[in-house]
């Protein structure tokens, strides 16, 4: 039966069997923190893996496994594991394919904290790093070396919008036996699948588009069910990042939605990018849906749609940039993305501020880049607000909300 509904069918029902669950409509929230056992031998069991059921919340509980169960599903993975935040799902993943010596091959820009991850694992345990356009196979070659262990990858990268060809990544990775992990936090997989592509390991940072309303901190990772109990019960385990259930709870209600706002997220994120491209404000949008997009191509070959993101930069200084963002009336300025709400940031002195000014320059995160995270609000009323913020960037405006088709 498993995976045989349609993606916007699962995201509601996958996972869960009210039967089970006193008919109850919502899957419960399994608020507790330990199991009982019917008597000692029935512990030693279980401790033992002899026998099924649940321990210990930190090594599994029933509202979790919902979510992972959904989770892979919807990736297209065996098994998935919930997170307390992107962040220890990432710290697991990585903990869990290196080991001192060993070496990461990372895409040319990675979210800031995931950036000083690897600074840390390179500080601590001598876990060294390189970055790479990934651009082609011979690239991606002439970076690997004996002791790479893991190609981490994120597309679209935050903030710069770039995109990595996920099937050229896996085809060079796989001659050397060396696992693909993707980073799939600005897609979902309503618009990206990396493990239907060849990649060994999905993470997520299931704050954003996952939750959707901006009320949760979560990460996800999916794989095969190998790779998963492995990281269960180990790095999960022993480090203990592990998923509230009221959190996962939240996920799980998030999820039910995620094809309908995805499809309007993108919609807006469309027109709102179009309409930046004309404004005497703007220097330059980069956004994947536009045929310009140096990664366009890719864009169309391994994802549904361009997705709800934006950055562009604006004709100005920092101070320019943030003036424009101060000048904002409904858009809230804030890091996160995918909510319901748009939100705007500054990736140089926010989310990318651990980045070192070098690095930064290098990834292509200018003093004036902003990085818009376009919400479910009518698109009209996102544009209105944007360019009454921009008209007074230069004071004499181009296009109108009227002009929005
Ligand atoms: N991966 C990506 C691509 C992210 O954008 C983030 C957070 C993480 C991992 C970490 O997830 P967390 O622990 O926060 O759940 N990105 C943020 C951002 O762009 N603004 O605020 C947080």
């Amino acid at each position: 039966m498993k995976d045989e509904k349609r993606f916007e069918t699962r995201v509601i029902h996958e996972g869960y069997e009210s039967t089970q669950h006193f008919d109850s409509l919502a899957p419960p929230l399994y608020q507790t923190s330990t199991y009982t056992f019917a008597n000692a031998k029935q512990g030693e069991h279980r401790f033992a893996g002899e026998e099924a059921g649940y321990i210990y919340s930190r090594l599994g509980n029933p509202t979790v496994s919902i979510l992972e169960q959904r989770m892979a599903s919807l990736e297209g993975g065996e098994g998935a594991l919930g997170f307390g935040s992107g962040m220890a799902a990432v710290s697991a993943v990585l903990f869990s394919l290196t080991k001192t010596g060993d070496h990461i091959l990372c895409s040319q820009g990675v979210y800031g904290c995931t950036f000083g991850l690897l600074q840390l694992l390179e500080e601590k345990f001598a876990i060294t790093h390189d970055f790479s356009s990934m651009s082609t196979e011979d690239e991606i070659r002439s970076r690997i070396h004996e002791n790479t262990s893991c190609i981490y990858v994120e597309t679209p990268i935050n903030p710069t919008m770039q995109l990595i060809d996920l099937e050229v990544v896996v085809k060079v990775a796989h001659e050397k036996g060396i696992p693909v992990v993707v980073d799939n936090t600005f897609c979902s997989p309503y618009l990206q699948r990396p493990l239907e592509l060849g990649c060994d390991i999905v993470i997520h940072s299931a704050t954003k588009y996952i939750g959707g309303h901006g009320d949760v901190i979560a990460g996800v990772v999916v794989g095969t069910q190998e790779k998963m109990s492995e990281i269960r019960m180990t790095t999960q385990k022993d480090i203990g990042g592990i998923i509230s259930p009221f959190d996962a709870w939240l996920l799980l209600r998030g999820l039910k939605t995620l094809a309908v706002r995805m499809d309007r997220h993108c919609e807006s994120a469309e027109k709102i990018a179009d309409l930046l491209v004309k404004h005497p404000a703007i220097e330059k949008v980069i956004y994947p849906g536009h045929s310009n997009h140096p990664q366009h191509a890719i864009m169309k070959k391994q994802m549904k749609k361009a997705g709800g993101m934006i950055s562009f930069t604006i004709k100005g200084s920092k101070e320019e940039a943030q003036k424009v963002m101060d000048d904002l009336q409904m858009i809230k300025i804030a890091v996160s993305l995918g909510d319901a709400e748009t939100l705007i940031q500054h990736p140089a002195t926010m989310t990318h501020a651990v980045v070192p000014e070098e690095y930064r320059m290098k990834m292509g995160i200018d003093d004036n880049l902003l990085r818009l995270s376009v919400g479910l609000e009518a698109p009209e009323d996102i544009w209105k607000d944007l360019e009454q913020a921009l008209n007074k960037a230069c004071s004499h405006g181009l296009t109108t909300v009227s002009e929005m088709k």
